[in-house]
């Protein structure tokens, strides 16, 4: 009985743990549109994420680190990474030109 129960604790922490991971990082796609050193973010019109049900849009998000503002340029194709933030939500971990 409490082996089984051990084996029910262990599945349920591995699906929790997968999901958390899937709901937690994530990579897109995009034209960077504008740099906003304002608000340090950086306006990218991306196709869509299905690992966050987010359809293609154009949307300003938030950079993990202010470096990635000096890295992106306007009109730069890039793929980049995304983790969430518990306050901002999702921001930009990493960008890389996409040649
Ligand atoms: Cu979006």
């Amino acid at each position: 009985m409490k082996k089984a129960l051990n084996a029910f604790i262990a599945a349920f922490a591995m699906l929790a743990a997968f999901s958390l991971h899937a709901a937690d990082v994530a990579n897109g796609k995009g034209t960077v549109n504008k740099i906003n050193n304002d608000t340090g973010s950086l306006n990218i019109s991306h196709e869509a994420i299905p690992a966050l049900k987010w359809p293609a849009m154009t949307m300003d998000i938030k950079v993990a680190d202010r470096k990635i503002l000096s890295e992106a340029k306007p009109g730069q194709v890039i793929s980049f990474g995304l983790t969430k933030d518990p306050k901002v939500g999702y921001v930009i971990s990493h960008i890389e030109a996409v040649k």
